[in-house]
């Protein structure tokens, strides 16, 4: 996963075990992208499988168990949009080949092959195969906000880790916003004194993680939003700001009102300086600058700025923006960047070289491209709203979703020629932090954004959903593997919740149970320094337990009657009505679990539902039955548990066996 352009699976395996050696040839072998395969590979095949396998470079391809091939050297600079990934992969007749034109073919196809390994009735083994693999997309990426809570390096590297396992190329590294400015200027100290609350990146962090990300193959763009979101720059620097008085850095999750003061000369002259700074910083080709969601408050309500309006002819606080905006593309450019936006940075009559960023969707992202733009999408891909890894798999930078509200408004959708197409460059899992802590981030990400990973590389023709989710459940042990803690970190968390010792009657409650969806999750509830350990913070996004019930029901009701087995149903609402009532006492006892009771409660009403339902739907019902549970279950279906964050996730399986019912 991604699953590759062409696949062919042969006959045969070539075996792992200590003597696993490595040969470089070509061009292109001594990029140091290419030599650290040389490490990387054996450490990871020794981790993933236990079989003790250590770097062994041998100078004969002929001698080695993976010979390595690259034909042409990098060009040398920083990794560029676009860079060559194809790569072909070739295991047979006791070798294994890799080979590719660029070196980050090599770093991409050796991902897959530390996929092939399979254990076999002799032991560890790469199955024969030829793969033939290059991207559909060439920005893939993920953008990651590590200001709403901050993520400290070592879980940066991990996360890296991660995006190059799924053949991601591009970390938008969210560096600042209302609550943290999160790297350190040298040219404007207080931005980190007085805006990080001791929490950000030093330069020499910034570079190691910079070097990290570029041997995996992955380009990091860095976010600076402005001119809102800004209230941390203003926490620091006061003057940059059209408010008045003072700022405190943010700790509420409201879109803050703070906004830049984008009338005066002062703030373009600071921009330049700090824009200066963070170019020679970043080596990326392209510079964030945010822009989205700017509240036009501060501005109205400041008398020396609808000064500025009138005597600009500026009309509203969007032309006052596409003002700030031209400004900024000035200094961007001058520092020798491309300048990325989101939706919001767009109008007519930019420069070529931006991307826009689209959270609006499809659509805004199409007409852009219509005009000659590039973009990338991200509506969709929002981790942070709970959705399953199959609603991120259905989107489709060029398919556009059923029909919204949102997209209705701002217009139909342009017909692309092929090469407006090609301006779609891709698109970015987007991952907001506000009720992430370093327990749960993990598993905020994965792994679901190995399905997103997916839908940017593999041809747009991948779209199966059941086998995305067979071998989502493999790659999510195999990140594991990798050092990602998506599955162990939570049992943690809720062990903690219980006091230090595990509890099954918990495990196998919270199996069924996933967060609630979207913006029903309150993020305003709570601040940046809330405690995030409850229940629903410490269970997984999407619950495999609820999908294959689901599943399995949907099986059991298309089966013809003569054929229906009812037993692993049975079976399964049992295990879960039995355990529920064995989490009672342990949700009474723990303080941080009491307020979960009243899911208990309502999850052992679906289970006897479902229970009856399969008993009726061999004998009669009562009269009235149907409807009394039909309307016990369906207070739940898709629908939070009274004032709880919980969605019983077996409850719409169990309302379509009642309804099943004659
Ligand atoms: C919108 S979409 C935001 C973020 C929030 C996020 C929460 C966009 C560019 N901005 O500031 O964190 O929603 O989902």
């Amino acid at each position: 996963m991604p699953w590759p352009s062409s696949v062919s699976v042969q006959q045969g395996s070539v075996p792992l075990d200590k003597n696993f050696s490595i040969a470089f040839s070509g061009a292109g072998a001594s990029d140091p992208r290419v030599r650290l395969l040389g490490t990387r590979t054996p450490l990871r095949l020794a981790r993933q499988t236990g079989v003790f396998v250590k770097p062994s470079i041998v100078k004969d391809a002929s001698e080695a168990t993976l010979a390595i091939v690259v034909e042409q050297p990098g060009h040398g600079g920083a990794q560029k949009l676009g860079d060559d990934e194809g790569y072909s992969l070739s295991v047979a007749d006791g070798h294994i080949r890799l080979s590719a034109t660029a070196p980050l073919g090599a770093v991409r196809g050796a991902e897959t092959l530390l996929q092939l390994v399979r254990q076999g009735d002799n032991g560890f083994a790469f199955p024969a195969v030829s793969i033939q693999d290059q991207p559909r997309f060439p920005w893939r990426g993920l953008s990651l906000d590590v200001s709403r809570h901050f993520i400290p390096v070592d879980e940066i590297k991990r996360t890296l880790d991660g995006m190059c396992a799924v053949k991601l190329n591009v970390l938008h590294w969210h560096l600042s916003d209302d609550q943290g400015f999160r790297v350190e200027s040298k040219k404007y100290p207080r931005l980190q004194k007085y805006g990080s609350e001791g929490q950000y990146y030093t330069q020499v962090q910034v570079r190691d993680v910079i070097a990290y990300a570029a041997d995996r193959g992955i380009r990091i763009v860095p976010e600076f939003d402005m001119p809102g979101h800004a209230t941390s720059w203003l926490a620091a620097y006061p003057n940059l700001g059209s408010g008045s008085g003072k700022y405190d850095v943010g700790h509420g999750f409201d879109v803050y009102y703070d906004l830049m003061d984008p009338t005066k000369e002062s703030t373009y002259r600071f921009l330049d300086g700090f824009i200066g700074e963070m170019s020679k910083l970043f080596p990326d080709e392209y510079f964030h600058i945010g822009g989205d969601e700017v509240e036009a408050k501060q501005w109205n309500e400041n008398p020396a700025v609808s000064a500025f309006m009138r005597q600009h002819n500026l009309a509203d606080a969007k032309a006052l923006q596409t003002y700030f905006n031209q400004r900024l593309l000035k200094i961007v450019t001058k520092h020798g960047k491309h300048m990325e936006g989101w939706d919001e940075i767009f109008q007519p009559n930019l420069p070529k070289t931006i991307v826009i960023q689209s959270w609006r969707g499809q659509r805004s992202l199409w007409q852009a491209a219509a005009q000659g733009y590039q973009g990338i999408l991200s509506a969709g891909y929002y981790l942070d709203l709970m959705y399953p890894a199959s609603d991120h798999y259905a989107a489709d930078p060029m398919k556009l979703p059923p029909s919204k509200k949102e997209d209705e408004q701002s217009g139909p959708a342009p017909e692309l020629t092929p090469e407006q197409k090609k301006l779609i460059l891709g698109g970015e899992a987007a991952s907001w932090e506000e009720l992430v802590s370093l327990e749960n981030f993990d598993s905020r990400l994965w792994p679901r954004l190995a399905a997103i990973a997916e839908r940017f590389w593999s041809p747009e023709s991948v779209t199966d959903v059941q086998s995305m989710y067979r071998r989502l459940a493999y790659i999510n042990g195999w990140l594991e593997w990798l050092g990602l803690g998506q599955r162990s970190k939570l049992l943690l968390m809720r062990v903690r919740l219980t006091g230090g010792v595990p509890s099954p009657a918990l495990e196998a409650f919270a199996s069924i149970l996933e967060p609630v969806k979207g913006y029903e999750r309150h993020a305003e509830k709570y601040t940046t320094t809330t405690p995030l350990v409850s229940l629903a913070l410490s269970i997984p996004p999407e619950s495999d337990a609820a999908r294959e019930f689901r599943d399995a029901i949907e099986s059991f009701l298309n089966a013809p009657k003569s054929n229906r087995d009812s037993a692993k149903l049975r079976e399964r609402l049992t295990f879960w009505e039995t355990e529920t009532t064995a989490v009672k006492p342990v949700l009474q006892a723990n303080p941080l679990l009491r307020e979960n009771l009243s899911v208990a409660d309502a999850t052992m009403a679906v289970c006897k539902a479902g229970l009856e339902a399969l008993d009726y739907l061999d004998s009669a019902a009562p009269s009235g039955w149907k409807q009394t549970a039909s309307a016990a279950v369906d207070q739940y279906v898709n629908k939070r548990v009274g004032e709880t964050d919980f969605l019983i996730q077996i409850a719409p399986g169990v309302q379509k066996l009642i309804a099943a019912v004659p």
